[in-house]
């Protein structure tokens, strides 16, 4: 058999940075000279090619721009690699992956975004570990099919479903967690796949790369005491399409009629409201379960479910930039599209 073909893109974040001699602050520099930092590679008996993607950027410059020309790049070179590994910052990997997700519809190939807590040319750094498996992973073929056919993160011997993954921690290497939805893969001394919790492509369609993403998308997060002008500073942003609201718990918010009343006014002005919840440790919004959730329902606020943050915000950039109705694009967003979130059974 000849050797998987897996493209390595390179985007910025820690795994590639190295400190700048004037300022002594971490900046990504151009990868080049990896093979030599990773002898290992020959090792995977795959056939890897590396490509920047520029400008580098520490992942806090991601936005909805960069991840349409992400899909792009993969869907430029989807015919010509069985596999692809994205290096990517670790502070908004998890919405990246989220975003592509969405971006690529009928994905039947691996897209492994993984990076590091420590650059590759630093002693003790994660990010060689890191590289070497999800190369691994991504070059793994059962049967002449990708084991892993959807975006993932790989991160500390995890593989994790990447619309469902959130960054835990700043400085430990186990940076990312998965509350609501389990482990593709544990990596020991083997490759553990979980067949089960793996999308798998039955009849793969031709890959549709979407490029256009609506960023009119706000992230509210409330808190005790949050002043109703706040509130309603963001509900009247000229443009605002819709909200993603975190909410207490299974979806509570506060009883005060005003601040009822502005998320209500908000709503029947066809402004879309996405209930999510604050606890980042697992758990689902259940809107009928407090009567303070269940007014928030009744004004036509929809739910998240067991969605992260990170999901939500940018599926609704990318269902609103498909879809320009507001009633239809809301009917969209409940939906699961890439099993970012469980549906009730
Ligand atoms: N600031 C870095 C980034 O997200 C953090 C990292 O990669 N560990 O680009």
């Amino acid at each position: 058999m000849s050797k998987r073909k897996i493209l390595v893109i390179y985007t910025g974040g820690t795994i590639g940075m190295m400190m700048d001699p004037d300022t002594q602050a971490l900046r990504p520099f151009e990868f080049g000279n990896i093979r030599q930092q990773l002898p290992m590679l020959d090792l995977i008996g795959a056939d890897i090619t590396f490509q920047d993607m520029l400008p580098l950027i520490d992942s806090s410059d991601t936005n909805p721009d960069f991840w349409v020309r992400l899909a792009a790049m993969i869907g430029r070179e989807y015919d010509h690699y069985d596999g692809f590994v994205v290096l990517h910052g670790t502070d908004t990997m998890a919405y990246t992956a989220s975003a592509l997700s969405f971006l690529l519809e009928n994905l039947a190939k691996p897209v492994i975004l993984t990076g590091a807590q420590l650059p590759l040319g630093v002693i003790r750094t994660d990010g060689r570990r890191n590289i070497l498996n999800a190369i691994a992973i991504a070059a793994e073929y059962r049967n002449d099919r990708p084991v892993i056919q959807e975006v993932c993160i790989y991160f500390q011997n995890n593989l994790f479903r990447g619309n469902r993954t959130y960054k835990d921690d700043a400085s430990r290497f186990n940076a990312f967690m998965s509350p609501n939805y389990h482990n593709l893969a544990d990596v020991n001394t083997d490759i553990e796949f979980h067949y089960a919790n793996i999308h798998n492509e039955e009849n793969p369609q031709p890959l549709i790369v979407h490029d256009t993403m609506d960023d009119h998308v706000a992230l509210l997060k409330l808190y005790p005491g949050i002043r109703p002008e706040y509130l309603r500073a963001v509900l009247g942003a000229p443009g605002l399409r819709a909200v993603v609201l975190e909410t207490y718990g299974v979806g509570n918010a506060p009883t005060d009629p005003a601040f009822g009343q502005l998320l209500k006014e908000a709503v029947d002005a066809g402004i879309i409201i996405l209930n999510v919840t604050q606890c980042k440790g697992g758990g689902r919004v259940e809107m009928d379960r407090y009567l303070t959730g269940k007014r928030l329902a009744d004004i036509g606020i929809i739910s998240g479910l067991d969605m992260t943050t990170e999901a939500a915000v940018t599926k609704l950039m990318y269902v609103l930039g498909q879809i320009p109705d507001q009633a239809e694009a809301k009917q969209a967003m409940q939906g699961s599209l890439r099993g970012e979130m469980t549906m009730d059974s």
